[in-house]
């Protein structure tokens, strides 16, 4: 009964197709001693101004698709100068206009201010728990594209943390945990998920 129990704490489920992230987010909680198991499947993304409202509706409808608790991760770009875009359209902006296209909207804009924000909404069938952790990560668009790694907008995200203005898309994994939204808002998941009662 115990080990049954301690597996059950120890195991998380992530419903998501993008690989990238499930790869930040099994290094993150393998940190707390949590082992993470990707779902490939996209619960359905509303059109919405606000990113927590999108990520509890994807945690909603992907455990419905697969009876299992389960978390989702709805993250966003949000670009002062640009009133916040592409922020909730981040997803459907990189596959339009892509990194390219935010450093044209760029051009001759002095304050390169944005932000990452990122929810992560965990959710249980059994009872209807559904909780949300919020992270964020601070910096600038930076003027080129620079870097390899990483996916979507990494390549012009410099958080403020990092020493000589690199970008996501220069630093490994690890360091990259370090700083980014996800890591704050799934090292705040972790806590909650092995302290619960
Ligand atoms: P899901 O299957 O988990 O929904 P997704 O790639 O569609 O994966 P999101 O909707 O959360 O993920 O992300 C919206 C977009 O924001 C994503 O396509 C990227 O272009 C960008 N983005 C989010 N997090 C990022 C990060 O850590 N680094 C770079 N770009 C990121």
């Amino acid at each position: 009964m115990k080990t049954k129990t301690r597996l059950k704490r120890k195991l998380v489920f992530f419903a998501t197709a993008n690989v990238h992230k499930f790869n930040e987010a099994r290094r993150i909680l393998a940190e707390f001693g949590i082992a993470t198991v990707m779902i490939n499947i996209k619960g359905v993304e509303i059109q919405d101004t606000d990113i927590e409202r999108i990520a509890k509706t994807s945690a909603l409808d992907a455990a419905k698709k697969c009876s299992l608790p389960l978390f989702v991760e709805d993250a966003g770009l949000f670009i002062k100068a640009l009133n916040g875009f592409p922020g909730p359209y981040s997803s459907y902006v990189y596959k339009t206009l892509g990194t390219r296209g935010i450093l044209k909207l760029m051009e001759n804009v002095e304050d390169r201010a944005a932000e990452f924000r990122s929810v992560v909404a965990y959710y249980e069938p059994e009872g209807g728990m559904l909780k949300t952790f919020q992270g964020k990560a601070e910096g600038k668009i930076a003027e080129e594209p620079r870097g390899t790694s990483g996916f979507g907008f990494d390549p012009i995200f410099q958080p403020v943390e990092a020493e000589g203005g690199r970008t996501f898309a220069e630093m490994s994994t690890e360091e990259k945990n370090r700083y980014s939204h996800r890591a704050r808002a799934l090292r705040s998941f972790a806590e909650w998920f092995l302290h619960r009662g």
